[in-house]
C-alpha cells in the first residue's frame, strides 16, 4: 500500500517475469496436447510465451468459514494442521476479499471478474424479484452470454472440473454449470439444497445420484467426503493434461453437522464435547445440533483434512510441481443455524459477520501454494478480491482475460516475481439487511447502512491502517474523502433489472442517470 493509487509495473518487470516464469514453467512436465497445437479462443502467444505448458489450477473455496477459523490466521483451539503446512510451504495473504458477504454474489464475482455493482449475481435467491422467481426457478442462472472464469480456462485448453456447490443455476438452465465450462460437475446445484450436509442426492453431470442411507433424515454419508472423493479421482484421470479444478466445499456453513469421526479431536473420554455448550434446536433449512461448538470445530478440521487430501493426490499423482494450489472462503462466518462465531473468534480481530460489509463479513483467508512456484512461508499484504482471481489466472495460464471487467491480475503476487498492481479501489453492494455499499481505497474504507430507506445516508470511514477493528468512524473529520467514496459507489451501482434493490439507493439519493454499463 505504499506506491502511489494507478502504479503499473514497468515493462522491464514484466518482462523478467515472464523469464523467471518460463524458467519454472520448462522444470515442469508438458502437458499432453501437442506443442503449439493452440485451443479454440486462446490467446495469441509468442514463442517465448511463459505458459506454453500452463500450470494446473486447484481453487478450494470453503463456505462461510471466517478469517479467523484457521491456524494460519491465528485460530487457536480448532485444529488446521493441513492448512498450517500449506501456508507453511505456500504464501499466505492476510489482505484478501471475498466478492459479498453471503455465497451467490460471491461466487459470481469469482465466475466473472466483476465486482457486485456490474456481476450478472448481485445477490442471494431470496432477493430477486418474486415474478421472475418463478419464472426462472430459485437460483437466478448466469446467463449464457456470461463468459466464465470456466469458460476462460476451458477456452485454453484445460479439462475443467466442480466439486461442491454451485449456486448460479440450476440443472438444464443456462446457468448450469455444464453450460458454463465445466466438463464435468459434482455437488449440490442449488443453495438451499447445500444447507444439508447428508443430503438423499447430488448432482452428478446433471443427473441425481442417490446417496444411499440419507433417506429419511438418515446419516450415511456426508455429502463433502464424496465430493472430495470424486474431485481426488479428477486429479487422478487428468494429470497428463492441464486441468482446473474447482472446490467449492458446502463446510462449515450450517447445518451444523460432522461425520462422527470428525468430532474425536473435540471430544473428552466420555464422549462429551471440551466446549461449553448449547444445544441448537434445529430450524427451517437447518437440522439439530446438541454439540454446536464441536461440531463446528469438527466442521473446519474436516475442511482441513478435505485439503490435505487433495494436496496429497496432486503429489500422488506427480503434479505438484506444475500445479497451483488457491484456498479461501465466500463470505465471513455465519450466525444462523447454531453457528456461533464468537466462541472461535471466527472473524479473528476484525469487525462483522457474514451479512456484513465491515471486515469480518468479507475479509477472508487465502493461502496460494505451488512448490518451485509460489514463495514458501511467505505472507503477502497486499490487497485483492475474487474478482481478480479470473485476470490473474489468465496471466499464470495464458488464457485470454475478458475485457471491461472490475478484476486486475496480481499474478506477481502470486508467484512473489515482479510487483503486483494494485487497485484503485474495490466495492462491494448488499441487497438485505437494508441495503449497504462498502468501498476501499488504499486504507480507507467507507461504509453506507440502510441504504434502500435512506438513500441519503452517509457512509461511516475508517482507517484500516489505524483501526482494522473498524472501532472508530472517522467520517466527521474527513468531509472531503467521505464525499469521493460515496461517489465511488454511486458510480460503481449499476442498475440490475433482476436484483434492482439498490436501484433506487445511490449515494446522496441523486437521480441522475447512472453510468453506461460495462460490458
Ligand atoms: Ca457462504
Amino acid at each position: 500500500m505504499t506506491r502511489p493509487a494507478g502504479w503499473q509495473p514497468s515493462g522491464a518487470v514484466r518482462a523478467l517475469a515472464v523469464i523467471i516464469w518460463a524458467t519454472l514453467s520448462a522444470c515442469a512436465s508438458p502437458p499432453a496436447r501437442a506443442p503449439g497445437a493452440a485451443s479454440p479462443g486462446a490467446a495469441p502467444r509468442s514463442a517465448a510465451s511463459p505458459v506454453d505448458r500452463p500450470p494446473n489450477i486447484v481453487f478450494i473455496i470453503a463456505d462461510d468459514l471466517g478469517y479467523g477459523d484457521i491456524g494460519p490466521f491465528g485460530q487457536r483451539t480448532i485444529r488446521t494442521p493441513q492448512l498450517d503446512r500449506m501456508a507453511r510451504e505456500g504464501t499466505r495473504f492476510t489482505q484478501f476479499y471475498a466478492g459479498s458477504p453471503v455465497c451467490a454474489p460471491s461466487r459470481s464475482t469469482l465466475m466473472t471478474g466483476q465486482h457486485t455493482g456490474h456481476t450478472p449475481i448481485r445477490s442471494n435467491p431470496s432477493q430477486v424479484t418474486p415474478a421472475k422467481r418463478l419464472a426462472r426457478g430459485i437460483d437466478w442462472p448466469i446467463a449464457d452470454s456470461v463468459r466464465t472464469l470456466a469458460e476462460m480456462l476451458r477456452e485454453r485448453g484445460y479439462a475443467v472440473g466442480g466439486y461442491g456447490k454451485w449456486g448460479l443455476g440450476s440443472a438444464g438452465s443456462e446457468g448450469d454449470p455444464l453450460r458454463q465450462g465445466f466438463d464435468r460437475f459434482f455437488g449440490f446445484l442449488s443453495h438451499v439444497d447445500a444447507h444439508r450436509h447428508y443430503p438423499e442426492f447430488l448432482y452428478d453431470d446433471g443427473r441425481k445420484r442417490s446417496l444411499p442411507g440419507n433417506e429419511n433424515g438418515g446419516h450415511a454419508i456426508y455429502a463433502n467426503d464424496v465430493i472430495v472423493d470424486e474431485a481426488v479421482k479428477f486429479i487422478g484421470q487428468n494429470r497428463e493434461r492441464p486441468f482446473f479444478l474447482y472446490v467449492p466445499l458446502t463446510v462449515p456453513h450450517a447445518e451444523i453437522q460432522a461425520p462422527r469421526d470428525a468430532f474425536a479431536p473435540y471430544l473428552d473420554a466420555s464422549g462429551q464435547s471440551v466446549f461449553s455448550e448449547k444445544p441448537y434446536a434445529g430450524a427451517g433449512n437447518y437440522g439439530a445440533q446438541s454439540m454446536p461448538h464441536a461440531a463446528y470445530a469438527a466442521m473446519v478440521s474436516r475442511t482441513d483434512a478435505y485439503v490435505g487430501r487433495i494436496l496429497d493426490e496432486l503429489r500422488a499423482a506427480g503434479v505438484e510441481g506444475r500445479t497451483l494450489v488457491f484456498f479461501t472462503s465466500d463470505n465471513g462466518p455465519s450466525v444462523e443455524g447454531g453457528s456461533d462465531p464468537r466462541h472461535f473468534a471466527s472473524s479473528g480481530p476484525l469487525r462483522g459477520v457474514k451479512r456484513d460489509l465491515y471486515e469480518g463479513g468479507i475479509r477472508v483467508p487465502m493461502i496460494a501454494w505451488g512448490p518451485g512456484q509460489v514463495p514458501a512461508g511467505r505472507v503477502s499484504d497486499h490487497v485483492w478480491a475474487l474478482w481478480d482471481v479470473m485476470p490473474t489466472l489468465a496471466e499464470l495460464t495464458g488464457a485470454r482475460s475478458p475485457a471491461g471487467i472490475d478484476g486486475i491480475s496480481v499474478a506477481p503476487a502470486v508467484t512473489g516475481q515482479g510487483v503486483a498492481k494494485e487497485h484503485d479501489f474495490l466495492y462491494w453492494e448488499f441487497h438485505e439487511q437494508g441495503g449497504k455499499q462498502a468501498v476501499r481505497r488504499g486504507d480507507w474504507k467507507a461504509v453506507r447502512l440502510n441504504v434502500v430507506a435512506n438513500p441519503a445516508a452517509v457512509a461511516e470511514l475508517y482507517d484500516l491502517a489505524a483501526d482494522p477493528a473498524e472501532r472508530q468512524n472517522v467520517a466527521d473529520a474527513n468531509p472531503e474523502l467521505v464525499r469521493e467514496l460515496m461517489a465511488v459507489m454511486a458510480r460503481e451501482h449499476t442498475p440490475s433489472d433482476v436484483f434492482p434493490a439498490l436501484d433506487g439507493a445511490r449515494a446522496g439519493g441523486s437521480n441522475a442517470p447512472p453510468p453506461a454499463r460495462r460490458p
